[in-house]
């Protein structure tokens, strides 16, 4: 099999993943930044399609005016020497210590303008780029202690910037949707809007929802012991995954970043599954970094396989789909032999009164066992290589 990257497979990375430089809390950075021309021509030599910047990735947040109109120039110019696009783009609203207490649910009401003011602005950097998904992850909006904010009027501030944004988007008539990326913790204490059912039940209140969707982060959805393919499952249901966020990492652990299907093999199968076969149209964006004992070939092989895995896992799930003894369970387990009584397609009295009476073999229902230890194990040597 032909495992190449093409520009069809939608794979995109964040100038930060390729551009981490391996610094955490307790050591020094290990890699030599490398600028964003630089980071392009890396992507585009590994084979992604897109690359995602944060305004500060690209542009310095003490850039002076010409500072900014040359780098962006320059980073065009990459972009048309590798042709790579930027699909999304987001705003750094969370390394600079003016952002300490949170950017639209922080405390001080100037903090909170000052967060709209630098979103729009860079908002008007990512359309110009071209980016038609604008990600908000607000790493700060949260607290250590519940003595700081009070979670409701959280929410107003934070529904209050966005209702804000999204009409400042309407307004310059940007074709521009925005995607919500929720993390339970990290930087801070406690994230507000923690998961992506957190996220969803949100952005029904907004004064433009059609306008919001989600960007599920497999790793923030693991951090809380969640089952990532069902967050992401539901966001797709509800017609609101705008974007994704793929990486791995191990339950309940601090966020690790690491590469695609470096920890949970068979959830990132089931993910890959699920995403080919709804035909989900957005960017696959790996938002992870190589290990930090890396240099730059290692981050290169952390790009390559990232990507690799994806491509494998969605092989795999071509033959799951054709393997005829997995196939024949799937049919086995979802078999209808038409005894039941007709109760779905929507209520009527009749259906009720017969579902009512209908005389239900109790004992029967409980002996069925099903053939799922089969099933699983089916999949587990599918994946191993070994059928
Ligand atoms: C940051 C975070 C990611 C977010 C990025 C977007 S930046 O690295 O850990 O999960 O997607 O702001
Ligand atoms: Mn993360
Ligand atoms: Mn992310």
């Amino acid at each position: 099999m032909d495992y190449t990257p093409k520009p069809e497979d939608n794979f995109t990375f964040g100038l930060w993943t390729v551009g981490n430089i391996g610094r955490d809390p307790f050591g020094e950075p290990v890699r030599s930044p490398l600028s964003p021309v630089e980071l392009v021509h890396l992507l585009g030599e590994a084979g992604a399609y897109g690359v995602n910047l944060h305004d500060n990735d690209l542009v310095p947040i003490d850039a002076t005016p010409s500072d900014h109109e040359r780098i962006v120039q320059d980073f065009k110019r990459a972009l048309q020497e590798t042709g790579l696009c930027v699909p999304m783009a987001t705003t750094n609203l969370f390394t600079d210590p003016a952002f300490r207490d949170g950017a639209f649910t922080a405390n001080d009401a100037r903090v909170r303008a000052y967060a709209l003011q630098k979103t729009m602005r860079a908002i008007d950097l990512g359309v110009e780029l071209g980016a038609e998904v604008y990600v908000f992850w607000g790493g700060r909006e949260g607290v250590e202690t519940d003595a700081a904010k009070d979670p409701v009027e959280s929410l107003k501030r934070f529904r209050e910037a966005l209702n804000f944004l999204c009409s400042y988007v309407k307004d310059q008539g940007y074709n521009l949707k925005f995607a919500l990326e929720p993390k339970p913790n990290e930087p801070r204490g406690d994230i507000y809007l923690a998961t992506v059912g957190a996220m969803l039940g949100f952005i029904a209140t907004l004064d433009h929802p059609e306008m919001v969707g989600l960007n599920p982060e497999a790793a923030h959805e693991h951090m809380s012991g969640l089952n990532f393919v069902h967050a992401v499952a539901q966001a797709w249901e509800a017609g609101k995954l705008f974007h994704i966020d793929l990486n791995d990492q191990a339950f309940g652990r601090y966020d690790q970043d690491f590469r695609f299907g470096s920890v949970n093999l068979k959830s990132a199968f089931f993910l890959v599954k699920f995403l080919e076969e709804v035909a989900y149209a957005g960017s696959r964006h790996f938002d992870a970094h190589a290990y930090r004992t890396e240099d730059y070939n290692g981050v290169r092989e952390f790009a390559r396989g990232c990507m690799r895995t994806y491509l494998i896992l969605k092989e795999k799930a071509r033959r799951w789909r054709e393997d005829p003894e997995i196939q024949a369970l799937v049919q086995e387990i979802a078999a209808d032999d038409g005894s039941a009584p007709v109760w779905n397609g929507g209520y009527t009295a009749t259906k009720a009164t017969t579902l009512k009476d209908h005389a239900f073999d109790r004992k029967a229902l409980g002996a069925r066992g099903m053939p799922y230890e089969r099933l699983d194990q089916l999949t587990v040597e599918l994946l191993l290589g070994a059928r």
